[in-house]
C-alpha cells in the first residue's frame, strides 16, 4: 500500500515541463497541482495504457471472448470463434477508422442541412457569403452555373452533395475531383465510395464476429470507408463551411493564453462545427449585451476559439486563437474564463470539473453531445441567437461575481493563417494567373524539395507541441515547405513559426521562395476538416503538371506526430490510400510482425497507393518524411543527390532566439 502511494505521489510530481512545451499551459498545470485541480496530464500519468490494446490484439466482438492474443506470439494462437491476429487487428482498425469517417460525415452533413435551410429561407441568421465559391464548387462537380441564379445553384449544390451520404450505388461527387490516374486506380480496387451511411453501415456488418475474416479484403473497404471521409464528409464540411461563411484568407492573429483579458468577460468556444461561433460571434456584439456586459464592470465581451473550432473562424473573422486541445482544460485554470460552449467532437468529459472548480459555467449545445454535469442550452439553427444569447448573459453573471483569483498567462504569439487552397493559388499566381505552377516550378527546379502535411491533435502520453514543433523545424529546415491543420497548426503558431520571418529558419531554396511570395514556410490551413483542402491541394499539383500523374508520385508526404483520435486514423488512411506516405506518432494500433503490419507499411504501396509509417522521436519522422520526398524526387528525375541538413547548435540557438 505504502509503495502505491508512493508510486502515485511520484507521478503527481512528474516535471511539468516534462509535459509540455507550452509556456502558458504549463504555468496553468503548475497552479492547478497547487489548486489539487486534475487535468488530463495527470490522468495519463495516472492511467497505464493497457499493452494488449495498444498492440490491437485483443477481440470484444463477441460474448464467445473477449478474446486476447499475444503480441510477443500473435500466431501462436487464434480466438475462440478462430479468428486469427491479422481478421482481429484490422477488424479493430477498421472500426477505429468507420467511427472518425462517421464524425467528420456527421459534421459535414449538418454543415449541408443547414446550407439546404439558408438556400430555402428557412434559417435567416447565415447566408450564402461566398458566391465565387458555390460557383466554382458547382463547377468542379459538373452543375452548370451560366445564367442561373445563386439559388438554383446552390439547390443543385445540395442535391449533389447530398449524395455523398445517401447516395446507395455509383461514386460521390467529388471523386470528379480526383486525378485521372489515382480515379483508376480506386476503381481497379473497387474503393471508390458510394454514400457515406453505405460505406461505414458496410464497415460496421463486414467487422462483426463471423463475417468478413480476410484482411486483404478487410482492408479494401477500410481505405474505401476513409475515402468517403477525405473526399467525402471533410470536403462537404469545409466547402460548404467556405460558401457560407467565407472563405479563408491569410490575417495576422494573435494566439496563446494571453489573449484572455481579465477586465473583459471572457468566452471561449470549442468543438467543430462554425456556425455555433458564427452565431456567438453575433451575440457578443449584441448592443444590449455589450452594454450589460459594461454595466457588471467589463470593458467589454472577450470572444476567443480553441481547437478546431477556433480554427474555423481564426482567420474569417481574426477571431484570437487560446489554444489547442490538450490546453482546454488547462486555460480554465486561469480562473479568468467567464464560460466555456462547446458542441461537438474533442471535448473531454474531464473539463466537468475543472469547470466546476474555477466556477466556470460549460454549456453544451448540441444533441449529439450533451456531457453529465454541463448545462445544457440547446443551438437550434433556425433561432441560434436565443443559445448564444443565453449563454452570454451567463457569462456576465459570472464575471460580475468572480470569486477565483485570476491569473493569466502572458503569453501571446502572432501568426499569420488562413492559406485556403484558393489563396495558395493566388498568392503564388497573382490574381490573373492563379495557379500552381510556381509552385511545381519550384519544386521541379529543387529550391522546395517537397511539401509535408503536419496535422493532427496533441496527446499527453507525449510533450505537448515538442514533437509538431522539432519535426516542422526540422523539414522546413530542409527546404520542405509545410502545410498544417488543426491542433498541430497552433502549436507552430505558439512557437512562433508561422510568420513570414520565420522563412530565416528554412533552407535556402523554401527561404527565397518563402521571401519572394512573402509567406511563411508554414501554412496554416485549417480545422482537421480542412485537411481536405490538402487533398485539393495535391490534386491541384498533380494537374498543374510536371510532377507526375497521380497523388502517389507527388513528393509529399504527412504527419500526424502527437494524435490520439480516431478521426485521425480515418484521416490517416485517406491520406495513405490518395497516395500519400503517412507517418503517425505516440503509438500505433496494430500488432508488429504481422502480415496486416506489412500490408499497412509496405503493401500498399506495391498495390500504387501510399503507405504508413510510424516513429515517436521528431528527427526519426523527419528522417523517414525527408526520405520518402526524396525517393518520389528520384523517381520524377529531379534527383539532384541532396543531403539531409542536420541542425547543428548554431541552428538550435537561432530558433531557440526567435
Ligand atoms: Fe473472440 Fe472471435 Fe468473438 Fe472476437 S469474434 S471475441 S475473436 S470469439
Ligand atoms: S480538434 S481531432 S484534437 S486536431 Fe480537431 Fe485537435 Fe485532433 Fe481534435
Amino acid at each position: 500500500m505504502e509503495e502505491k502511494k508512493k508510486i502515485e505521489k511520484e507521478k503527481k510530481e512528474a516535471p511539468i515541463r516534462d509535459l509540455t512545451t507550452c509556456e502558458a499551459t504549463a504555468q496553468m498545470l503548475e497552479k492547478a497541482r497547487r489548486d489539487g485541480v486534475e487535468t488530463q496530464f495527470d490522468r495519463a500519468l495516472n492511467m497505464k495504457a493497457c499493452p494488449i490494446g495498444a498492440d490491437s490484439a485483443c477481440c470484444k466482438h463477441c460474448a464467445m471472448g473477449p478474446c486476447r492474443l499475444n503480441a510477443n506470439d500473435p500466431y501462436g494462437k487464434v480466438g475462440v470463434c478462430g479468428a486469427n491476429i491479422d481478421t482481429i487487428q484490422s477488424r479493430n482498425f477498421a472500426r477505429m477508422v468507420a467511427a472518425g469517417t462517421a464524425c467528420h460525415n456527421d459534421h459535414g452533413m449538418a454543415m449541408l442541412n443547414i446550407f439546404r435551410d439558408v438556400v430555402n429561407g428557412e434559417i435567416k441568421d447565415y447566408a450564402i457569403k461566398d458566391v465565387a465559391k458555390l460557383e466554382s464548387v458547382a463547377t468542379s462537380i459538373g452543375i452548370a452555373i451560366e445564367g442561373r441564379t445563386t439559388k438554383e445553384i446552390a439547390l443543385d449544390l445540395y442535391d449533389a452533395l447530398e449524395k455523398t451520404y445517401t447516395q446507395v450505388e455509383g461514386e460521390i461527387p467529388f471523386a470528379k475531383r480526383v486525378p485521372a490516374k489515382t480515379l483508376e486506380l480506386w476503381r481497379k480496387h473497387n474503393i471508390v465510395p458510394r454514400g457515406a451511411m453505405r460505406e461505414i453501415m458496410e464497415m460496421m456488418s463486414r467487422t462483426h464476429m463471423g463475417v468478413d475474416q480476410d484482411y486483404n479484403n478487410i482492408m479494401k473497404q477500410i481505405s474505401r470507408t476513409a475515402l468517403v471521409d477525405g473526399w467525402g464528409g471533410s470536403m462537404v464540411a469545409t466547402e460548404i463551411g467556405d460558401i457560407m461563411f467565407g472563405t479563408p484568407s491569410p490575417v495576422t492573429i494573435e494566439v496563446n493564453m494571453g489573449v484572455l483579458k481579465e477586465d473583459q468577460v471572457n468566452i471561449i468556444v470549442h468543438g467543430h462545427e462554425p456556425n455555433l461561433f458564427e452565431s456567438m460571434l453575433m451575440s457578443v456584439k449584441e448592443p444590449t449585451l455589450v452594454k450589460a456586459a459594461k454595466e457588471a464592470g467589463a470593458k467589454g465581451i472577450n470572444l476567443v476559439g480553441m481547437c478546431c473550432s477556433g480554427l474555423e473562424v481564426l482567420s474569417r473573422h481574426g477571431v484570437p486563437h487560446a489554444g489547442n486541445f490538450s490546453s482546454t482544460e488547462p486555460i480554465l485554470v486561469t480562473g479568468a474564463v467567464d464560460a466555456m460552449a462547446v458542441d461537438i467532437q474533442c471535448i473531454q468529459q474531464g473539463l466537468v470539473k475543472v469547470a466546476e472548480c474555477y466556477g466556470t459555467p460549460l454549456f453544451t449545445t448540441n444533441p449529439r453531445c450533451k456531457i453529465e454535469g454541463a448545462t445544457h442550452l440547446e443551438l437550434h439553427e433556425h433561432n441560434p441567437q436565443e443559445c448564444t444569447d443565453g449563454i452570454v448573459i451567463k457569462a456576465i453573471t459570472r464575471f460580475k461575481n468572480r470569486k477565483f483569483p485570476v491569473q493569466i498567462p502572458k503569453n501571446v504569439n502572432f501568426g499569420v493563417h488562413g492559406f485556403s487552397h484558393e489563396y495558395i493559388n493566388y498568392m503564388l499566381g497573382g490574381s490573373f494567373r492563379g495557379s500552381y505552377t510556381p509552385l511545381n516550378d519550384n519544386i521541379i527546379n529543387g529550391r522546395i524539395r517537397g511539401v509535408a502535411g503536419v496535422v493532427g491533435c496533441t496527446n499527453p502520453r507525449v510533450k505537448q507541441d515538442w514533437v509538431h514543433v522539432e519535426l516542422v523545424k526540422e523539414l522546413i529546415k530542409n527546404d520542405i515547405l509545410v502545410v498544417q491543420t488543426g491542433c498541430s497548426q497552433i502549436a507552430l503558431a505558439k512557437a512562433g513559426l508561422t510568420t513570414p520571418e520565420a522563412a530565416h529558419l528554412a533552407g535556402p531554396g523554401l527561404k527565397e521562395v518563402c521571401e519572394t511570395v512573402g509567406m511563411p514556410p508554414v501554412l496554416g490551413l485549417g480545422a482537421c476538416v480542412d485537411n481536405s483542402r490538402v487533398l485539393i491541394a495535391c490534386a491541384e499539383m498533380v494537374k498543374t503538371g510536371g510532377l507526375g500523374d497521380s497523388i502517389a508520385d507527388l513528393p509529399v508526404a504527412g504527419c500526424a506526430p502527437e494524435y490520439m483520435s480516431e478521426k485521425a486514423i480515418a484521416i490517416g488512411q485517406y491520406f495513405v490510400a490518395s497516395g500519400v506516405y503517412t507517418v503517425f506518432g505516440v503509438t500505433f494500433p496494430i500488432t508488429k510482425g504481422t502480415k496486416f503490419e506489412k500490408l499497412l507499411f509496405e503493401g500498399l504501396e506495391t498495390q500504387g497507393f501510399g503507405k504508413w509509417g510510424f516513429a515517436v522521436d521528431p528527427h526519426d519522422i523527419a528522417r523517414l518524411m525527408i526520405a520518402h520526398i526524396d525517393k518520389k524526387r528520384k523517381a520524377l528525375g529531379l534527383d539532384k543527390g541532396r543531403e539531409r541538413v542536420l541542425m547543428d547548435m548554431q541552428d538550435r540557438r537561432a530558433i531557440d532566439a526567435a
